[in-house]
């Protein structure tokens, strides 16, 4: 039995050689509101397709680890009462083990993406070292992810919530390349910058292409790269950083930890912005989808 169920469309690009593109569950379950999020879901699928490669949205429904979810199953992980878990890497056997249902994040569906023969993921903000973590030991697995298996991930970056400079460190010291698209400097998710650099910067799909097919000869590990907000988007700064101050109060207060903190915090966002936080959640990850395609477009082609 293969570890993974990939939908026939799906299953049938892989073989064939053509582009794929892998998107994540716990954006849509834990990031978005009902409702907004079955509109994004759409919206990314069609994206990618626009740009010639075809979606491959991953969850966990009863026990099976999906690549490609159904027009419906995307309607049920998307759907107001869903309340499914948060998978990361080390709850998938105990989710598919017991039969359970639940959205994968960067590292899981990293994994299930490798898993099924897909090598390029899009996705909205990756996981990281949290501030504090040198006495929290919260580090996200997705760090561990990228170290360990050769997806290409394309994000806009980490939120300015985490310990950025200690991220890139992480990523470092496991061999992750980190790739800014068209920037020299790490995006911070609703704002284009961080104030720090990235090592290598590409400024085409065909030049990451290249960058990606050449790590793999070399390398087990990943490939991250960092795509900004598309500038029409980005969150203004006074705003961004009176809510972020106000997340992280509101985390402190709530003694909140673990696996709900990007979650609660990005709901802070959502509702004290009024949506705006939205539109820029939006746009980020549409525009990491079309990239994604676009390379893995280049990937396929050059293969
Ligand atoms: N960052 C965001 N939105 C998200 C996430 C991260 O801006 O929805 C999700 C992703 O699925 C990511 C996960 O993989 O949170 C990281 O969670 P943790 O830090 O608990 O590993
Ligand atoms: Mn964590």
């Amino acid at each position: 039995m293969t570890p993974v169920s990939p939908s026939g469309e799906v299953a049938d690009a892989v073989n064939s050689g053509r582009p794929v593109v892998a998107l994540e569950s716990t954006i849509l379950s834990h990031g978005l509101p009902p409702g907004r999020n079955l509109d994004v879901a759409r919206r990314l699928e069609e994206t990618v397709r626009a740009a010639g490669a075809v979606p491959a949205t991953i969850a966990v429904l009863d026990g099976e680890a999906v690549v490609g979810l159904s027009p419906a199953q995307l309607e049920r992980v998307c759907a107001p009462g869903a309340d499914l878990d948060k998978l990361s890497l080390r709850d998938l056997g105990p989710a598919i083990g017991l039969g359970r249902s639940g959205a994968t994040t960067v590292a899981s569906t990293s994994a299930l993406a490798h898993a099924a023969g897909i090598g390029v993921f899009a996705t909205g903000g990756l996981g990281g070292v949290h501030l504090g973590a040198s006495e929290s030991w919260d580090v996200s697995a997705d760090l561990g992810v990228l170290a360990r298996i050769p997806t290409l991930v394309v994000c806009s970056g980490v939120k300015s919530v985490l310990d950025i400079a200690a991220t890139l460190e992480v990523l470092e010291t496991n061999s992750v390349p980190v790739l800014g698209y068209r920037t020299d400097e790490f995006p911070a998710f609703y704002r284009r910058g961080s104030g720090h650099c990235v090592p290598w910067r590409v400024d085409d799909p065909a030049q990451a292409a290249a960058v990606v097919a050449a790590h793999r000869r070399y390398a087990d590990s990943g490939v991250l790269l960092a795509n900004p907000i598309p500038a029409e988007s980005e969150m203004d700064r006074e705003l961004h950083d009176r809510l972020l101050a106000e997340g992280l109060e509101k985390l402190r207060a709530g003694g909140v930890h673990g696996q709900d903190v990007t979650p609660v915090l990005l709901e802070h966002f959502h509702t004290a912005s009024g949506g705006a936080s939205l539109d820029a959640n939006e746009a980020l990850v549409l525009s990491n989808a079309r990239l994604a395609a676009e390379i893995a477009v280049a990937l396929a082609a050059s293969a």
